[in-house]
């Protein structure tokens, strides 16, 4: 590059520079020392034919002196511009904060929770990854029963699966423990169906279990009245109805009169006035002696229900892939 070229281009870039620091960078590509465009070019006169050097090593220096003065002159006018007006005005509101929410599955198992700590119960929890003994076997759940098929429950590997409901929680606190004994099991349960607007392979379930002397069917009536009342309402009725359960002998499912139409019929309960809720009974007498608790001695009731279920019911949300899909949308409304 000539010492002509050299000016079109420095003259060029300073055009361009428009901070000190992009000053800065034209001021060391062009005077920089020895690194320097125009210290290159000295250093190359000695090289030159005789009847060139001193032209070229002339016009280098006259480039040098000009382009400091240019370089000053500008960083002069830079420093003297006035600071940038603030982008922002202090005293103006910050922006909304968006708070989280709890989620409605967690909200009703707090509740649920609740309603039965004031009735002596203790909330405790377990693996989600059980194994059979645990899952069934302690339950007095036959290995030719349906449920233990893998159609109905998910196998990690011979003898263990992810829990199919929470009662091993409550199997493990027996074992651990002696009578009086008053426990709730919340938390996820699994299973292999194919998801719709009503099933899901993962969902929540709460399960009680009271165990001590002479504990009856009449207290099991009363505590889950209570239930009924304070979670659905003051004016709710509550009905039994005969069922079978392996691990509970006699069972019951429990039916809570509507509380949209007050038991007249409506969609909500598909005419008949009553909502199924739960399931119930006393606990059989094959799950004490599979945890060591003499049968004679001790009696007790034990209880389960769906927490989706008891969500949708009672916020009449009518798919239960809401909870998972996330849409804060939707979440955001209970
Ligand atoms: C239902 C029915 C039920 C139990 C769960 C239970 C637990 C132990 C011993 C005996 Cl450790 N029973 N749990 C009893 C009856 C019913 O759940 O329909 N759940 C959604």
């Amino acid at each position: 590059m000539d010492v002509e070229q050299i000016r079109r281009q420095a003259l060029e870039d300073l055009s361009k520079a428009s901070t000190t620091t992009e000053l800065d960078q034209v001021r060391t590509k062009y005077l920089g020392r020895k690194k320097g465009l125009l210290d290159q070019v000295i250093a190359s006169v000695p090289g030159l034919p005789p009847e060139q050097r001193r032209a070229v090593g002339k016009s280098a220096n006259d480039l040098k002196n000009e382009l400091t003065r240019l370089l000053d002159e500008a960083k002069d006018k830079l420093s003297q511009k006035p600071p940038a007006a603030p982008r922002s005005d202090p005293t103006l509101p910050g922006p909304r904060l968006r708070l989280g929410h709890v989620h409605p599955l967690t909200q009703t198992t707090r509740q649920v929770e609740e309603i039965f700590s004031r009735m002596g119960f203790e909330v405790v929890l377990g693996p989600e990854t059980e194994t059979e003994f645990y899952n069934f076997e302690a339950l007095n759940i036959p290995a030719d029963h349906p449920s233990r098929d893998s159609f109905d429950t998910f196998y990690l590997s011979p003898g263990v699966v992810l829990r199919s409901h929470t009662s091993p929680v409550q199997v493990r606190v027996m074992e651990s423990r002696r009578p009086p004994l008053r426990v709730l099991a919340p938390g996820r349960v699994y299973r292999p169906d194919t998801e719709d607007a009503r099933h899901a392979s993962m969902f929540h379930q709460v399960e009680g279990l009271m165990v001590d002397e002479r504990t009856s069917f009449a207290d099991l009536k009363a505590m889950l009245f209570i239930f009924a009342r304070e979670f659905f309402g003051s004016e709710t009725k509550i009905r039994f109805r005969p069922s079978f359960f392996p691990f509970t002998e006699p069972s019951a499912e429990v039916d809570v009169s509507c509380f949209r139409c007050k038991g007249k019929g409506c969609s909500l309960c598909s005419g008949s006035g009553w909502i199924e809720v739960l399931g119930s009974g006393m606990v059989d007498p094959a799950v004490f002696e599979a945890v060591g608790y003499d049968p004679e001695r001790y009696t007790g009731f034990a209880f389960g229900m769906g927490v989706e279920r008891l969500c949708m019911l009672k916020y009449g949300i009518d798919d239960i892939r809401v909870f998972t899909q996330n849409d804060c949308r939707v979440l955001s409304q209970f």
